[in-house]
């Protein structure tokens, strides 16, 4: 009973309404991952599904395969989610306060990815070990529209290489054994099926695929019943390798920073007109006269 209870208060389903009152950061560094039910109010999903469809020019009931990087240039509607409170509540918890937006923020439509991979990794696909043993880059996928997708996940696997030798292999091939949420396990396959307004958090070095589950394991093009769409931000700690991330990211966005006048600066700069207007006056003057 008591083996239990304790399962249950570290499992890495948690519902929105548990949100402030799970350890997070542990559950989350155990497991390298966290699905967060109902995280969005149905009216939430509506309005972020209509957006993606007119900024993804495909109409409701497409299944065409789309994607966008950068959702918030593309309209900062995208903005509400990654400032929402309740986001800036995981980030803060995860990353400490001072995290970064990473500006990678994608949209995906009826795409899956059923090649087991890390987001970040060594070049031969294995783990890197960041120290401190802290998150330091994580990101989200955000399911506004979910019918037969599933999220594949080694469970650990963002800290250990046990699993390497599934790294860039097609899971339709190479995966037998699956395991759900009840009975998952460390270092064995975990098959996540998000609804509709569900969050996953995840360690950028987890091991993980994005499946089609109707196609039960063929590798072959979008079925009937197969839709999804999903918003992909991404945030790091403030240190050495989060930091570093966040410059590789500004670098690809163009961000080259914006000049900010202070008050002062501001007050010398409208003497400074000022001065110039008289002198080209006085010129102009001079020459007329
Ligand atoms: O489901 C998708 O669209 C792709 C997911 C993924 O793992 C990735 O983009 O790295
Ligand atoms: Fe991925």
């Amino acid at each position: 009973m008591l083996k239990n209870i304790f399962k249950y208060e570290t499992s890495p389903e948690i519902f929105i309404e548990d949100l402030k009152s799970k350890p997070i950061l542990k559950i989350f560094s155990n497991n390298g991952f966290i699905l967060i039910k109902n995280f969005f109010s149905s009216g939430t999903v509506k309005k972020n599904l209509n957006e993606i469809n007119r900024i993804l020019e495909i109409d409701k009931h497409s299944l065409t395969e789309k994607y966008m990087s950068d959702a918030v240039n593309r309209n900062p509607f995208f903005l509400d989610f990654i400032l929402s409170e309740n986001l800036n509540f995981l980030n803060s918890t995860l990353l400490g306060k001072d995290y970064f937006f990473l500006q990678t923020y994608d949209i995906h439509a009826n795409t899956y990815a059923h090649q087991w991979h890390r987001d970040i990794s060594t070049k031969t696909g294995g783990n890197f070990n960041f120290l401190p043993d802290i998150p330091h880059i994580i990101k989200y996928a955000a399911y506004f529209e979910s019918s037969n997708a599933g999220f594949f996940v080694i469970p650990g696997s963002h800290k250990s290489n046990v699993k390497n030798s599934l790294f860039g292999k097609d899971m339709y091939k190479n995966t037998k054994k699956i395991n759900y949420m009840k009975s998952f396990k460390k270092d064995e396959v975990l098959c996540l099926i998000p609804d509709p307004g569900d969050l996953i958090v995840f360690d950028l070095r987890i091991l993980h695929c994005a499946v089609n589950l109707d196609e039960s394991k063929k590798p072959s093009r979008i079925s009937k019943k197969f839709r999804k769409k999903v918003l992909w931000p991404s945030f790091g700690r403030k240190s050495f390798l989060g930091e570093s991330i966040y410059q590789y990211y500004r670098f690809l966005r163009k961000d080259f920073g914006q000049v900010k006048f202070d008050k002062l600066s501001e007050k010398k700069l409208k003497k400074k007109v000022y001065f110039l207007k008289l002198m080209k006056k006085f010129h102009l003057n001079t020459l007329n006269g």
